[in-house]
């Protein structure tokens, strides 16, 4: 009987070694220290059979071993029920740095929303945020656009109602600040815009900056000055820009701006049409109509305006050749920027 309560022992305290979960408790504690069909107890009911003489040794190492098992079993529930088993204590390394956890990042439109704005802030330019729900008036009104203008059909306007719509371009600031203001001004109004339009290049909801500069002999060499430095900041300090005529019913004169293909520097390929150029802002001398609506007096002040779209810049500037992209929140293609 002594070799079998040494036999037990052991094993116990192994088995007890490999419990490393509370669920593991209860089956060891049935299986040795259990009142019905315990190990121990078992082998405890058998001194009943030993001669007389060797029951009392015999009965104090049983109750012995019995206590020393339980007192370990009770200390494994302790630590267990800690969250921590001894192995792993002994394991814990507490000078490791902890999980870091997965940062979130800016989306490409807004981290190249932010860096323009910041050139332009650089010029001395203040930034300027409005309401994307709009009035016709500030949309198009105040910025010489009347009710059946032709230049009307270019914008695909969704309407809210007969006078409220999703804002067009972020123009509408502009006028907000001009009539509430008096020059000298310089802002930039970036944004959400909204047109109803959906391909490679458009996406219903996109982000523009627009901004304008208001003072007495404001020039177009102004103009040029101020957008070719945005432009070599943004690009490259070498890169060739050009102004074309254009028309906008809110400047007079307009032009487009090119700069020379990001892609093949002028050569000619598939992005820039061969043409070795690429379209990147529309701008011009603020007309003189805008000026007086706002209550502004043409022959004191004159001033330029200029507008662009942040997702044409960011594709240019990361080789993207479709602005869908931009919206269909993949983290595989947004988690690269
Ligand atoms: C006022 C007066 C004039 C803002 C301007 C443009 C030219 C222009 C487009 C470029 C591509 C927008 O992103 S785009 O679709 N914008 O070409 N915007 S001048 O002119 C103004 C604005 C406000 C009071």
């Amino acid at each position: 009987m002594e070799l079998e309560l040494a036999r037990l022992k052991d094993e116990a305290i192994q088995t007890l070694k490999g419990v490393t979960v509370a669920s593991e408790l209860e089956p060891f504690r049935v299986k040795f220290l259990g009142r019905k069909g315990g190990s121990l107890t078992g082998v405890m009911r058998q001194l009943a059979e030993v001669p007389k003489e060797d029951r009392p040794r015999l009965g104090q190492l049983a109750n012995e071993i019995k206590k020393e098992v339980t007192a370990l079993f009770e200390q494994k529930k302790q630590d267990l029920s800690a969250g921590q088993t001894p192995q792993k204590q002994s394991e814990l390394d507490l000078s490791l740095p902890g999980r870091s956890l997965p940062f979130g990042k800016l989306h490409p439109v807004t981290q190249v929303m932010e860096e323009i704005c910041s050139i332009f802030e650089g010029m001395g330019f203040a930034v300027a945020e409005g309401p994307d729900v709009e009035t016709d008036h500030y949309n198009f009104e105040a910025l010489n656009i009347p009710k059946h203008h032709p230049a009307r059909d270019m914008h695909d306007t969704f309407y809210v109602s007969d006078s409220i719509l999703l804002r067009t371009h972020t123009s509408n600031m502009q006028a907000r600040i001009m009539e509430n203001m008096e020059p000298p001004l310089r802002y930039i109004a970036p944004g959400k815009v909204y047109r109803c339009d959906s391909d490679i290049t458009h996406t219903p909801m996109f982000v523009q900056v627009e901004g304008f500069l208001v003072d007495r002999d404001v020039s177009f060499a102004d103009l040029k000055g101020v957008l070719t430095s945005f432009l070599h900041h943004m690009f490259s300090q070498d890169l060739a820009v050009r102004f074309r005529p254009s028309f906008f019913p809110f400047t007079e004169p307009s032009a487009e701006v090119d700069i020379a293909c990001v892609i093949c520097g002028g050569e000619g390929c598939r992005v820039c049409k061969r043409t070795g150029w690429i379209e990147i802002l529309g701008a011009g001398l603020i007309d003189p109509e805008v000026m007086k609506m706002v209550g502004y007096d043409p022959d004191e002040y004159s001033g330029f305006a200029f507008g662009l779209g942040v997702e044409r810049i960011a594709m240019l500037k990361y080789g993207i050749n479709d602005i869908r992209l931009y919206y269909e929140n993949d983290l595989r293609f947004l988690s690269q920027f």
